[in-house]
C-alpha cells in the first residue's frame, strides 16, 4: 500500500521479476485495480502472493474506495482462508513533507484485519537514489521519532528499498513465519 507513485508496482516487479511494465512514468496513477503476482518463496520454496493496489491519494479514486477494493478483494479471493502475511507501506524518502493520509490509511487498514496485525506491518521506504543518504537519514529518524513513533511502539518495522531483489525479499522476510499474527478479513469486517 502507499500513496500513488510510491513505487507499489516497482518493488513487485523487482521482486517477482516482471519485465516492468506495471510500473508507470507518467504522472497519474497508474495501477487502478488489484493485480496479484504468485511466485515461489526464493528459498523455501512455498508460494507466496504479492498483491499490488492502486495507490491511495489516486488521481481518480478516494481513500476509501481503494481500501473497499483491496479488503474486497482479500475476502473474495481467499473466502476467509487466505492470511495476510506482511502489509508494506510505502513511503518516498523524498518526501520532504509529511502527509497525514498515509498514517491515516495504514491505522484504518489494520483496524480492519485486527490491533494485532501491527506487528505485520512494514513501512518501506523507497527512492533512496533520489536523495543524499545524509539528508535520506536525517528524514529516516526524524519520521521515526515523531510521525512513525506509535506505529513502531505497536511492533511496526521500518525498512528501506534499496531497489533490488535480495531489498525486496529481506522487507517481505524479516518477519519469521512463525511471529506472523493471523490476519484475516471477514465480510462483516469490510461492510462494517
Ligand atoms: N529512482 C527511483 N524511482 C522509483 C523507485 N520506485 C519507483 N520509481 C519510479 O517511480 C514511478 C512510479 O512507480 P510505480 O512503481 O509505478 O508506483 P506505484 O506506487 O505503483 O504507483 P500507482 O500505481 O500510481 O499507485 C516510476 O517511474 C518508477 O520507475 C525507486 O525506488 N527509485
Ligand atoms: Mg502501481
Amino acid at each position: 500500500m502507499g500513496p500513488t507513485g510510491a513505487g507499489k508496482s516497482t518493488l513487485i516487479d523487482v521482486a517477482t521479476g516482471q519485465d516492468g511494465h506495471t510500473v508507470g512514468h507518467r504522472m497519474k496513477s497508474h495501477t487502478s485495480d488489484i493485480r496479484s503476482v504468485r511466485v515461489p518463496h526464493p528459498t523455501l520454496g512455498h508460494p507466496m502472493i504479492f498483491v499490488d493496489t492502486p495507490g491511495f491519494d489516486d488521481t481518480y479514486k478516494s481513500d476509501t474506495e481503494i481500501l473497499t477494493i483491496i479488503a474486497n478483494w482479500l475476502v473474495k479471493t481467499h473466502k476467509g482462508n487466505g492470511n495476510l502475511a506482511t502489509i508494506i507501506c510505502l513511503h518516498r524518502i523524498t518526501e520532504n513533507r509529511m502527509a497525514g493520509s498515509l498514517l491515516k490509511n495504514v491505522r484504518m487498514f489494520v483496524s480492519l484485519c485486527g490491533q494485532e496485525a501491527m506487528p505485520n506491518v512494514v513501512i518501506a521506504t523507497t527512492m533512496w537514489g533520489e536523495v543524499k543518504t545524509e539528508n535520506g537519514e536525517r528524514r529516516e529518524k526524524e519520521l521515526k521519532e515523531t510521525f512513525w513513533k506509535d506505529l513502531l511502539d505497536e511492533g511496526c518495522r521500518v525498512e528501506r528499498f534499496e531497489d533490488t531483489y535480495e531489498s525486496a525479499w529481506l522487507i517481505v522476510d524479516r518477519l519469521a513465519m512463525e511471529d506472523r499474527a493471523k490476519m484475516r478479513l471477514t465480510h462483516e469486517m469490510v461492510d462494517r
